[in-house]
């Protein structure tokens, strides 16, 4: 069957949020083949400003699922980790976007490819340049590097972990940050 490559956002600011990544990116192996992981980053809350600090990675994967599919697997791994539908941009154990699927332009009610809001991100554009910095953003006609010169500073992203630590349960991760 034909393969996609796809990029995958991953973030968690509730519970054990280096867990929840693992746990999911464990579940993620199970229905694509990881290709590439990005190191683990320590984000300022955006959109809703009110709540913990997130942490978020990317990853690269092979998958034959349909975007459709893709989603609701996607959909499907949150609601296993714990996820309860709540507030827009709110708080999550889990959550799980497509960013890109393959080349693909799409805007459904269900889904839009590319993300429509990764070009304003850098909780998404720092760990996707490390993984993908040539990759051609479709619709705005940029690559990530280019997007993200765009947003950098914007926000505060912080170094975590490597992305080993998102498999290896005894890689060292930063300590545990002050409350701000
Ligand atoms: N949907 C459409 N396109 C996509 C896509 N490409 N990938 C639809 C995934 N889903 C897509 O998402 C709502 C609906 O979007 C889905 O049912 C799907 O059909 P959701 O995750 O169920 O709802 P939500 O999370 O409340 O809203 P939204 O807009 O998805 O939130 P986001 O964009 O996921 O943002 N700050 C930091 N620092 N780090 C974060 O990870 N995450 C959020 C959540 C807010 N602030 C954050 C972070
Ligand atoms: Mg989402």
């Amino acid at each position: 069957m034909a393969e996609e490559t796809v990029y995958l956002g991953l973030g968690s600011n509730l519970g054990d949020r280096l867990g929840n990544l693992r746990r999911a990116l464990a579940m993620l192996a199970e229905i694509a083949s990881i290709e590439a992981v990005s190191s683990v980053y320590e984000t300022a809350p955006w959109g809703v400003k009110e709540q913990p600090r997130f942490l978020n990675a990317v990853c690269r994967a092979r998958t034959s699922l349909s975007p459709e599919r893709l989603l609701e697997e996607l959909q499907r791994i949150e609601k296993a980790l714990g996820r309860q539908r709540g507030e827009r941009w709110g708080p999550r154990p889990i959550d799980l976007d497509i960013l890109f699927y393959d080349e693909l332009v799409r805007d459904t009610p269900e889904l839009t490819l590319p993300h429509p809001l990764l070009h304003e991100r850098a909780f998404v554009l720092v760990p996707l340049a490390e993984v993908a910095p040539v990759l051609y953003h479709p619709r705005l006609g940029k690559t990530v590097a280019e997007l993200l010169k765009e947003v950098a500073g914007r926000e505060e992203v912080r170094f975590y972990g490597p992305p080993a630590s998102l498999w290896h349960e005894t890689t060292p991760v930063a300590p545990h940050p002050e409350k701000p």
